[in-house]
């Protein structure tokens, strides 16, 4: 392949390498915490935002029941058919594992038939409500990125509500109220999750959406919302991820939203498929879930890319310096400067803002404006910006790159405090130039930037000394000065002055112009093909007869 293809297909690979560093599918994987580079300073660490994989949570939980003996089957008893509520044969036994419905067949594998299902008791003591409070404690912080969808089979309660706690149960906020009528069961004015806009998108909503309908086979899931929640920033298929990052980052309320250390189901009110409850057939009531879905990943601050489950409780593995169950605090001897949250921008790495050690001379990323992002140098035991921009270069990107030199007229922190040298490319040496702004010039060149020839040399791609002129270096035989660069030679002449006659390689050989005797003639035409001999006789000019 010849020279010029190769660079041409290089030029299109690095640009298509550049482009595809900033398509947008690459946003928001945040998959690693940290990467070896090479820096001024040698081989180094570049330190970025990460989380763990987002993962089905409800592997980790603990489920908690209350009243604990609201589980049906102890004693056994009857219960009608989820299907028909007139067949009331069915029998819930909590001593036989086929008739048994304990809380943990709401998180088995589904898919199976039959479907597994919890349930509770049936409401026999009716007028009193019949309450059940279901609590999933993860004993760690979690982000939900996906909805909260819980699947009944007794029908969907005509009343309840989802709630959360963030600091393990001790208090409690509501996320959802569902009624099959809001107004009278909460005193609120029924709302959708589309009636929500990124003003109101922290407000809490009562639904009717979830309640209606006793057994339907296909509606029988009652759902928080957490996609259409994330779709009010990032639009309606999640493409603008990088808006929700960004509000996420600078929002507190907004990222503790969607963060929870505990889920609570509160049951208030069975379906019951009517207006008036039927006293006679309570074994009609009951609550019944098979499935719950929580999809979420471990709070890390995007400290950590990965949380192990180890003796029953998660835990982040943490980068960075930081320590902690979320990574929410710096490691003993790395408190140089207070702990802060990773930051999902600038995006696709964010910034890792890591714990620096007690002794770091200045604790500040301190870069003069031309970055914001610094890594910390283990072996030299210094912070040093990354990614230095407004072609400046060291450790606080206090220098100008190569190729570029002080501008002494703006301030270190200013934009334009690097110029380009801007050295011509035919006149100079290289295309660095010293503090004031010179390049250094080949031979016969001169000027700042190495642009004008020396007197007795002519510009041509860099300056060549002159060859003719009409005064005293005039072009002999004949020949003509053309633009005292070189001698325009008669056919008979060659040289720089056109001082030596040509050679006749058609006839076999040269004339010497000073014996003026003829020369021997040459070896037989195929000896001439030899390839050395070939070129020599083609650009070397005249050779002794002898050879
Ligand atoms: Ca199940």
């Amino acid at each position: 392949m010849r020279l010029p293809v190769l660079l041409t297909l290089q030029a299109v690979w690095a640009s298509l390498c550049h482009a595809m560093q900033h398509y947008p599918a690459a946003w928001g994987h945040y998959d690693v915490c940290k990467s070896q580079v090479y820096t001024e300073e040698g081989l180094t660490w570049d330190y970025m935002a990460c989380q763990p994989e987002a993962a089905d949570m409800t592997k980790y939980l603990k489920v908690t029941l209350d009243p604990p003996n609201i589980t049906c089957g102890d004693p056994p008893e009857t219960y009608c058919a989820l299907e028909n509520p007139y067949m009331c044969n069915n029998e819930c036994d909590a001593s036989t594992e086929e008739l048994a419905h304990p809380p943990e067949l709401m998180f088995d594998f589904e898919g199976r038939n039959p479907t597994t299902f919890w349930q509770s008791t049936s409401w026999r003591k009716y007028p009193k409500p019949l309450l059940v409070n279901i609590t999933l404690s993860w004993n760690k912080t979690i982000e939900l990125i996906d909805d909260i969808v819980i699947t009944f089979e007794s029908g969907r309660p005509e009343q309840m509500v989802l709630e959360k706690s963030l600091d393990y149960g001790r208090t409690w906020q509501p996320y959802q109220f569902y009624a099959t009528d809001c107004l009278d069961a909460f005193i609120m004015e029924p709302k959708t999750v589309n009636d929500l806009t990124q003003q109101t998108l922290l407000d809490i909503i009562c639904t009717e959406d979830y309640s209606r309908g006793y057994v339907w086979k296909y509606d029988k899931t009652v759902r928080f919302e957490i996609k259409d929640r994330f779709a009010l920033f990032a639009g309606p298929r999640l493409h603008n991820m990088a808006s929700l990052y960004g509000q996420l980052d600078t929002t507190k309320n907004l990222r503790d939203f969607f963060t929870i250390t505990d889920l609570r189901i509160r049951l208030l009110r069975p379906a019951t498929g009517a207006t008036m409850v039927d006293e006679n057939n309570l074994s009609r009531y009951f609550y019944a879930i098979s499935d719950i879905k929580v999809q979420g990943r471990c709070k890390c601050n995007l400290h950590a890319n990965s949380c192990v489950f180890d003796k029953e409780k998660l835990t982040c593995e943490c980068e960075h310096n930081t320590t902690g169950p979320d990574c929410g605090r710096c490691k003993k001897n790395y408190q140089g400067r207070a702990w802060s949250a990773g930051s999902y921008l600038p995006i696709p790495k964010g910034t890792a803002n890591i714990c620096i050690p007690n002794n770091v001379g200045p604790v500040n990323c301190e870069c003069f404006g031309h970055s914001n992002r610094c890594s910390y140098i283990e072996l030299l035991n210094t912070v040093i910006c990354v990614s230095c921009k407004h072609n400046t270069r060291g450790q606080h990107c206090q220098l100008c790159k190569l190729g570029y030199y002080r501008n002494v007229s703006a301030e270190l922190t200013d934009e334009n405090v690097c110029i380009d040298c801007n050295c011509n490319p035919f006149g100079s040496d290289s295309d660095r130039c010293n503090g004031t702004g010179f390049c250094k010039c080949k031979k016969g060149t001169t000027g700042a930037k190495c642009h004008e020839c020396l007197p007795g040399y002519l510009w041509d791609n860099g300056c060549k000394s002159r060859v003719c002129d009409d005064e005293l270096l005039r072009c002999q035989n004949g020949g003509v000065c053309h633009n005292n660069l070189r001698c325009q030679c008669p056919a008979g002449f060659t040289g720089l002055l056109c001082e030596k006659p040509r050679c006749e390689s058609e006839a076999g050989g040269c004339r010497d112009a000073d014996s003026g005797q003829a020369a021997l003639p040459l070896p037989p035409a195929p000896l001439l093909l030899l390839p050395p001999l070939a070129f020599v006789l083609q650009w070397g000019g005249c050779w002794p007869a002898t050879l």
